[in-house]
C-alpha cells in the first residue's frame, strides 16, 4: 500500500537529514521533490499545493532551519500537515441512540459494496454489536446470493429484497426483522451504478428515506484514482453521504485517492478495505495512516505494544538513562528481552521510527534468537563494572568473557560495537524528537 510513495519521501528525508543544517534552497528542493512523489501518487494536485505551500511556510515561518534539528522539524511538520489532509483525527461511526442503527452503503459497480457490508457487519459484531445484513440490490439476482454466501460463511443473518418492488416496503419488512431478530445494527448492500445520476439513485434515496440510517457510506475503489473523487462528489451532491470506505488498498494502485478525497470533498474515511478476505478492513486513522506513509512506523501501534511488553518496567528510569547517556549493557539486553515479546523482530523494529530505512541494512541472522541467547550470554559473563563501562574491556578481559559464555573474542567484539551503534542511535532519539513527540519504547 502506498509504497513507492513511502520510498520516495524517505529518500527526500535522508538526503534532507544529511544536510546537517538546511538552507531554504535545500528545503525548496525537498518540497519540490515530495510535490512529485505526491502527484505521481495520484494525489490530487489542488491538494498537493496547498499541502507543500503549508509545509514550507512553517517551516518557514518557525526559524527552524537554524536548528540543528531542522530535518526532523521538516518531517514533523509534514507529517502534521499530512494528518491534517487525511482528516485529523477518526471519524467513527455514528449510532443511533436506540437500535436498531441502519448503515447504508452506496457506490458504483464493482467498488466493493457487497464485500465491505459483510466485513463490517464481522467488524461490528467483534464490537459486540448485533448485525443482520440486508441484500437490497435489486438490479442483479445474484446479488444477493453473494450476501447470503457471505452471511453464512460467518454466520451473520441476512434478509434478502425478494418480493419487494418498492425499496419502502424493503426499508420496513428489514427494520421489522431486525426488531425480531434483536439485531442492533442493520448493513444495507445497495446495488452498483455504473454512472451517477439522480434518477438512478431514486431507489437508494427512497431507501434510505424509509430506513433513516446514521450512515450513508460511499464505497469508493482506489484503483480508480481521481475518479473516485469525482465520483465522491457527484454522490455526495445527489444522497448526502456520510462517510466513505475506500476498498482494494492493498493494490498496486498508487493510491493518492485516499490522500486526496478527504480535503477535496469534506467528507470523512471511516475504513479502508485491504484485502478480499472478510477480516481485511482497518478503522481509518489519520495519524496512523500518515506515519505509514512516511514509513516513520506505526508508532501508536508500536507504543501500546510496547506499554503491553513493558509493563512492570521502570521506564522512567530507562528513559532518564537514555538521556543521560548512562544506560549500560546490562540495561541494554533486559530491553532487548522486552522488545523480543513484543512479537517478531523484524516486526517489532519496522515499527519503530527511524528504523525503517534501516531495513535493508539489518540482516535477518542478526536478528534470530541464537544471536540473540549468545548476546545474552556475553553479558551476562561480564562484571558490572564491564556493563557500566565497556571501554575498559581489554584483551584478555574479552578473552575471559568469550570463555564465560562459549563465544569466541570477536563475538564479544561486535556486540561492543553493536552497542557503540545502539547507543549513538539511542542518544539520537532521545535528543532530537521523534516526528511523534514519542520516545521509542515510550
Ligand atoms: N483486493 C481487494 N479486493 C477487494 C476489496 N474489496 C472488494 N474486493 C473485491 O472486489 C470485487 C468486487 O467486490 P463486490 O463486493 O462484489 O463489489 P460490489 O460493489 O458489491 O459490486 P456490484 O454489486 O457489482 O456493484 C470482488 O472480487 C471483491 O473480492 C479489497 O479491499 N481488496
Ligand atoms: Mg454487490
Amino acid at each position: 500500500m502506498l509504497e513507492v510513495l513511502t520510498d520516495k519521501l524517505q529518500g527526500v528525508f535522508r538526503k534532507l537529514g544529511s544536510h546537517g543544517i538546511i538552507t531554504e534552497k535545500d528545503l525548496d528542493e525537498a518540497m519540490r521533490e515530495v510535490r512529485i512523489a505526491l502527484l505521481e501518487a495520484d494525489v490530487n494536485f489542488k491538494v498537493v499545493r496547498q499541502f507543500i505551500a503549508s509545509v514550507r511556510e512553517r517551516a518557514l515561518g518557525a526559524d527552524v532551519l537554524k536548528s540543528l534539528t531542522a530535518a526532523q522539524q521538516v518531517i514533523s511538520i509534514v507529517n502534521e500537515e499530512l494528518i491534517h489532509i487525511l482528516g485529523d483525527s477518526h471519524a467513527s461511526l455514528a449510532m443511533a441512540p436506540r437500535p436498531p442503527s441502519a448503515i447504508v452503503l452506496v457506490g458504483l459497480k464493482g467498488s466493493g459494496k457487497t464485500t465491505t457490508a459483510a466485513k463490517l457487519a464481522l467488524h461490528l459484531r467483534k464490537g459486540g454489536a448485533r448485525p443482520l445484513l440486508v441484500a437490497a440490490d435489486s438490479q442483479r439476482v445474484a446479488a444477493g446470493e453473494q450476501l447470503l454466501a457471505l452471511g453464512r460463511q460467518l454466520n451473520i443473518p441476512v434478509f434478502g429484497h425478494d418480493g419487494f418492488s418498492q425499496a419502502r416496503e424493503l426499508a420496513q419488512a428489514a427494520l421489522a426483522e431486525a426488531r425480531r431478530l434483536g439485531a442492533s445494527v442493520l448493513l444495507v448492500d445497495t446495488a452498483g451504478y455504473t454512472q451517477v445520476s439522480e434518477e438512478l439513485l431514486a431507489d437508494v434515496a427512497e431507501l434510505r428515506d424509509n430506513l433513516a440510517p446514521t450512515e450513508t457510506l460511499l464505497v469508493v475503489d482506489a484503483m480508480t484514482g481521481q475518479e473516485a473523487v469525482n465520483v465522491a462528489g457527484e454522490f455526495h451532491r445527489v444522497l448526502h453521504i456520510t462517510g466513505l470506505i475506500i476498498t482494494k488498498m492493498d493494490g498496486d494502485a498508487r493510491g493518492g485517492a485516499a490522500l486526496s478525497i478527504r480535503a477535496v470533498t469534506g467528507l470523512s474515511v471511516k475504513f479502508i478495505g485491504v484485502g478480499e478476505k472478510v477480516d481485511a478492513l482497518e478503522p481509518f486513522y489519520p495519524d496512523r495512516f500518515a506515519s505509514r506513509i512516511l514509513g516513520m512506523g506505526d508508532v501508536v501501534s508500536l507504543a501500546e505494544k510496547a506499554r503491553e511488553a513493558m509493563e512492570g518496567v521502570d521506564v522512567a528510569q530507562i528513559e532518564r538513562k537514555v538521556r543521560t547517556q548512562t544506560l549500560d549493557l546490562g540495561d541494554f539486553v533486559e530491553q532487548l528481552q522486552q522488545v523480543r515479546k513484543m512479537g517478531p523482530l523484524t516486526q517489532v523494529l519496522e515499527m519503530l521510527p527511524g528504523f525503517s530505512s534501516l531495513r535493508g541494512q539489518i540482516r535477518e541472522e542478526d536478528l534470530d534468537e541464537t544471536q540473540f541467547r549468545r548476546m545474552e550470554a556475553i553479558v551476562y559473563s561480564m562484571t558490572p563494572e564491564e556493563r557500566r563501562n565497556p571501554a575498559i574491556i581489554d584483551g584478555s578481559r574479552r578473552r575471559r568473557i568469550a570463555g564465560g559464555s562459549g563465544t569466541t573474542p570477536q563475538d564479544v567484539n561486535r556486540l561492543l560495537n553493536q552497542w557503540k551503534e545502539a547507543k549513538k542511535l539511542m542518544h539520537a532519539m532521545a535528543g532530537g524528537r521523534s516526528p511523534h513527540g514519542l520516545r521509542p519504547f515510550g
